[in-house]
C-alpha cells in the first residue's frame, strides 16, 4: 500500500529515470533507434522495474503523469542525440503507452502536444502498445491510435503473438510495426515449430505491409535464425542491454 501512495510524488520528486535499449539493423548491427524503459529510483526500496509499479500507477491514475513524463523526456533526449551526435540525424525513439493514457482525454491531448513539437520530429517516434492492452478497449484504442498516427507517429504492436492475434483485428489496427514477443525466440526446445511460428509472423507482416522488430535476442544463434528468415530489425541482450543515456551515447559515438 505504501508503494502506491509514494507514486504520486515520484514524478515531481525526480525519482523516475529512463533506460534506453538499442534497436538495431540485424544485418549491419547499426543502431537505428532505442526503446525507452522507465525505472523508479525509490528513496528506500531501490530501483523498481515498471513491472512492479506500472499496474499500480494505472490503478491510482498516476500513469497519466508518468506516461507524459516518459514521452516528453525520451523525445527530448532523442532530439538531443540527433542534434549532437554524428550520423544520428535519423535516430528514432520507441515509447511504451498504457491504454489508460489513450482513454483519458487530457492524457491523449498531452501526448498530441508533445508529438506536435518540431524538435520531437514525430516521424521518428514509435508508440508501442501491447495487443492485450488494446483488446481491453479496442474501439477507443483504435480511434486514439489513428489520431496519433495521423500526426505522423508510427504505431507498434508490442509483445505480438501473445494476445488476441486475430487476423481481422490486426488488419483493423492502425499498426505500422509488429514487435515479435521474445517467447518466440525462447522456445528453442522445439526448433522446427518456433521457426514455423516466426516464419508465419514474418509472412503475415509482409502481407500486411508491416515492419517487424524481434525482441529478446539473447544468443547469436537466434540472431542468425532471424537473419535467415529475413527479419531485419531487433533488440535484445545479445545486442545490448537497456542502460542509461550515457550508455546509448557511447554506443552511438562508437558507430559514427
Ligand atoms: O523495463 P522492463 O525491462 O522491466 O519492462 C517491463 C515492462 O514494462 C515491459 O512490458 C515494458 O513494455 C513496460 N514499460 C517499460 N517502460 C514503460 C513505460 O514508460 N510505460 C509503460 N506503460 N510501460 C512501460
Ligand atoms: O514488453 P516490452 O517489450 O516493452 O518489454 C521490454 C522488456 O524486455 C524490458 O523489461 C527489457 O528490459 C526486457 N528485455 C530486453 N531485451 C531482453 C532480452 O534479450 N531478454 C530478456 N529476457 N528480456 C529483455
Ligand atoms: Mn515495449
Ligand atoms: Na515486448
Amino acid at each position: 500500500a505504501a508503494l502506491k501512495t509514494d507514486l504520486a510524488a515520484a514524478t515531481s520528486a525526480g525519482q523516475l529515470r529512463i533506460d534506453y535499449q538499442p534497436i538495431a539493423d540485424l544485418d549491419t548491427g547499426t543502431i537505428l533507434g532505442a526503446e525507452a524503459l522507465v525505472r523508479w529510483h525509490h528513496p528506500t526500496r531501490g530501483i523498481l522495474s515498471p513491472a512492479e509499479f506500472v499496474h499500480l500507477a494505472e490503478e491510482t491514475g498516476d500513469i497519466d503523469a508518468i506516461g507524459s513524463w516518459v514521452l516528453e523526456t525520451a523525445t527530448q533526449q532523442a532530439a538531443t542525440w540527433r542534434r549532437n551526435l554524428p550520423g544520428c540525424a535519423d535516430l528514432w525513439i520507441a515509447v511504451n503507452l498504457s491504454p489508460l493514457q489513450l482513454r483519458n482525454p487530457r492524457s491523449l491531448a498531452a501526448i498530441k502536444d508533445i508529438l506536435s513539437r518540431p524538435a520531437t520530429q514525430v516521424a521518428n517516434v514509435i508508440l508501442e502498445i501491447t495487443e492485450t492492452a488494446l483488446a481491453r478497449n479496442i474501439e477507443g484504442g483504435i480511434t486514439a491510435l489513428t489520431e496519433l498516427k495521423a500526426l505522423g507517429a508510427r504505431i507498434a504492436i508490442d509483445d505480438f503473438g501473445t494476445g488476441f492475434s486475430s487476423l481481422s483485428t490486426l488488419a483493423a489496427l492502425p499498426a505500422d510495426i509488429l514487435k515479435i514477443d521474445r517467447s518466440f525466440l525462447r522456445a528453442q526446445e522445439d526448433k522446427p515449430l518456433s521457426t514455423a511460428m516466426l516464419e508465419g509472423i514474418l509472412g503475415l507482416a509482409h502481407k500486411l505491409s508491416l515492419d517487424v522488430i524481434a525482441e529478446g535476442i539473447e544468443e547469436p544463434e537466434q540472431l542468425h535464425l532471424l537473419r535467415d528468415l529475413g527479419c531485419t530489425m531487433g533488440q535484445g541482450y545479445h545486442l545490448s542491454r537497456p542502460g542509461p543515456p550515457q550508455m546509448m551515447e557511447a554506443l552511438l559515438l562508437a558507430q559514427a
